[in-house]
């Protein structure tokens, strides 16, 4: 089985492997997460659900360490990280040049590269701990410099955990902050890796293997992250949400059906490797029931979990009729207070920074006896050659 849990390894390659996104191609191995197709992700051998409650902070150590920290360990990694929070002069000069009209993800990989230019040290796991020490300010600025809330900022109080600082900074008008802290917590848990394969943390690596710094490798896996097949499907599923608009099972089906008459996609449902409903969908439901049972998304998401895996599976190409981790990320990040869904991928793109972080340090420091893998330079066939070579 495949790291990423598809059964479906290609040992030898077809001319129908060509041209098919590297389906199924085992390119290497996955020191930080694997996937199965029942069991969903598992961090370093751990089933997610038994991590979803964890410190953050704990689980940026177990991703990069393997294991997970003692209590003195825990702490002190908790220091060294509030250490490490310190972000480059030039900035804030950088981002509010920015155009306020361009998507949060064009700023935050915009963001993360800039603070490349004149924070990096070229040295693999320093810059990636940095990196993930820096992100709640640099989330805080790009919200604020964005809606013109730059004045008034607070300072930055690292010290208080990589959420809570965050919060703290952002300071939304009205938001219940011990719900937002409790609701980022568990997203940035349940979204930081995902096996080695997908899109973004491929793209990471990749960059990475030509010894760009971290900064930049992983500004390019934000870009990877940004399509809407990758992590925008989260701005999407709210919004989808949001065009049903009601829980009445009856009309909730037929908004569905009538989708899939449209040939639109039920958002929220199906994965390419998942083969049940995605354990990361059940913790949020559990969260949404706890803190916002009666919240109109919240009560559609709980129809559409009811109605559609039925509806799907009667349609026989669909290989995974239930729901995937969108399906409630976006509902519960609007009822703390997110209710711009442009910056749903941000909080995506936040988590994954550390697990392709660890990735890219396993990769350039660990693997081949800590060599590193070579330079990525998969085969291209020429089309007039494609008979004759599928090497
Ligand atoms: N709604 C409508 N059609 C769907 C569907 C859904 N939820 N899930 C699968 N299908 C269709 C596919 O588009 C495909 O159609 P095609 O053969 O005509 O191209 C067919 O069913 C077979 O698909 P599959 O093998 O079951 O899945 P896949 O690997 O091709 O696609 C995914 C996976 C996630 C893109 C697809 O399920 C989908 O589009 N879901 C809705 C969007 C969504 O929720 N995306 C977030 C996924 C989670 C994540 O990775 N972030």
């Amino acid at each position: 089985m495949t790291e990423d849990g598809s059964k479906e390894v290609i040992l030898e390659m077809t001319a129908d492997h060509l041209n098919s996104g590297l389906r199924g191609v085992p390119v290497g191995t996955c020191r930080t997460s694997f996937v199965t197709p029942t069991g969903g992700v598992h961090y370093c051998g751990y089933p997610i659900a038994e991590l979803a409650d964890y410190d953050p902070e704990d689980i940026v150590f177990l991703l990069h360490h393997k294991r997970l920290p003692s209590p003195s360990e825990s702490s002190e990694f908790r220091n060294d990280l509030a250490r490490r929070a310190i972000l480059p002069r030039g900035i804030r000069n950088t981002l509010r040049s920015l155009p306020k009209d361009g998507h949060p993800m064009d700023w935050l990989a915009i963001g993360i590269q800039a603070l490349g230019m004149s924070g990096r040290c070229d040295e693999w796991r320093e810059d990636a701990l940095n990196l993930v020490a820096r992100m709640p300010e640099l989330m805080a600025l790009i919200f604020r410099i964005r809606d013109d809330r730059e004045e008034g900022m607070p300072n930055s109080r690292p010290e208080l955990g990589l959420v809570e600082n965050f919060v703290h900074l952002v300071d939304i008008t009205g938001a219940d902050k011990r719900a937002m802290t409790r609701v980022l917590r568990v997203f940035l848990v349940l979204h930081m890796d995902h096996g080695g394969g997908n899109l973004s943390t491929f793209t990471g690596k990749a960059i990475a293997s030509g010894h760009a710094d971290v900064y930049a490798s992983m500004s390019g896996a934000m870009n990877a992250l940004y399509g809407p097949l990758h992590g925008r499907a989260n701005q999407s599923c709210l919004e989808f949400v949001q065009r049903i608009g009601t829980s009445d099972a009856d009309a909730v089906e037929k908004f569905v059906r009538a989708e899939l008459v449209a040939k639109r996609p039920i958002f929220g449902f199906g994965h390419a490797v998942l083969r049940a409903e995605d354990p990361r969908a059940a913790i949020q439901f559990d969260l949404g029931e706890e803190i916002c049972p009666d919240d109109a998304n919240f009560r559609t998401i709980r129809t559409l979990r009811e109605v559609v895996p039925k509806i799907l599976g009667e349609i026989p190409k669909i290989r995974n009729p239930n729901a995937n981790v969108d399906i409630a990320s976006g509902t519960l990040l609007h009822h703390v207070g997110f209710t711009d869904t442009a910056y749903y991928t941000t909080f995506f793109g936040w988590a994954r920074t550390v697990g392709i972080g660890a990735q890219i340090v396993d990769e350039r420091t660990v693997m081949r006896d800590g060599k590193g893998v070579p330079l990525y330079r998969p085969k291209y066939i020429a089309e007039q050659q494609q008979e004759q070579h599928v090497d």
